[in-house]
C-alpha cells in the first residue's frame, strides 16, 4: 500500500455530488488512472449499510492499485470492509476511539481548521490532517475559508502529512503550493471536471 508520506492528491467521492451511486466505482478507477494518491468515500446522511456495500465495492479496485481507502467519520465501516483508513473531524469520535470501533490500528485522518487544531490532532496520534478550508468551498458552504496565510506555519510545526482542503482546483493550486502545501484534497473540481483523469493528471503534475 502506497505510503502516507508519498501522497499528495486526495480525491474524495462525495455521494452529495454522485447521481448515481453504482458510479462510485468507475469514479474511483478514473481517479486511480489520473494518479490520484489517497481516496476517500464520503455520504453524509447515507445509511451505514449502503457505505459499508460501496466501500467494499471500492476497495476491490483501490487494492490492486496501492491505493489508500479511507470511509469519512464511520468507523463502525472499517470494522467490517478492510478499508485502510477513517477520516473524522473535530466533532466526531477521537483517533483513540476510532481505531477501538474499528479493532484494528489503521490509518486515522482528522480535519483540522487551525494551527492549535492541526497540532493537537498529531498529539491525539492521527496519521495525517486536512487543513482548511483554504478558500470557499461548495462543498461546505456555510465553512469560512481562513486563506493561505497560514498554511506555512502549518507545516512548520505539525510534522505529520498535511492535506490543504476547500476550495482548491487547478486555477488556485499554485497558490496553495506557493503558500507552501505539498499535499491537497479535491472533491467538487475532480468530481465535476469534465475529464476527471485529465484533471488529475494536471493537478499530480503540479504537485510533483
Ligand atoms: N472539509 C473542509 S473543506 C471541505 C471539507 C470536507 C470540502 C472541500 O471540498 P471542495 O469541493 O474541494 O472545496
Ligand atoms: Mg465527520
Amino acid at each position: 500500500m502506497r505510503a502516507l508520506r508519498d501522497c499528495r492528491l486526495y480525491g474524495i467521492i462525495d455521494l452529495g455530488y454522485i447521481t448515481r451511486v453504482g458510479d462510485c466505482v468507475r469514479i474511483a478507477e478514473q481517479m486511480i488512472t489520473g494518479g490520484v494518491d489517497l481516496i476517500q468515500l464520503r455520504g453524509k446522511g447515507k445509511p451505514i449499510d449502503e457505505l459499508i456495500n460501496l466501500a467494499s465495492d471500492i476497495h476491490e479496485i483501490t487494492v490492486p492499485s496501492s491505493t489508500p481507502l479511507i470511509v469519512n467519520d464511520h468507523a463502525e465501516i472499517a470494522a467490517r470492509v478492510p478499508v485502510e483508513g477513517v477520516h473524522v473531524g473535530q466533532e466526531d469520535d477521537s483517533v483513540l476511539v476510532v481505531r477501538q470501533k474499528a479493532g484494528r490500528d489503521l490509518m486515522v485522518g482528522k480535519s483540522t481548521h487551525n494551527v492549535t487544531q492541526a497540532r493537537a490532532a498529531r498529539d491525539e496520534g492521527a496519521d495525517y490532517i486536512g487543513f482548511g478550508p483554504i478558500f470557499t468551498t461548495p462543498t461546505k458552504p456555510d465553512y469560512m475559508p481562513f486563506g493561505l496565510s497560514d498554511i506555512g506555519q502549518v507545516h512548520l510545526g505539525v510534522g505529520i502529512p498535511i492535506f490543504c482542503i476547500g476550495g482548491i482546483n487547478i486555477d488556485n493550486l499554485q497558490q496553495v503550493i506557493d503558500a507552501g502545501a505539498k499535499r491537497v484534497v479535491m472533491v467538487s473540481a475532480l468530481l465535476k471536471a469534465h475529464s476527471l483523469v485529465d484533471y488529475a493528471r494536471c493537478a499530480t503534475d503540479m504537485l510533483a
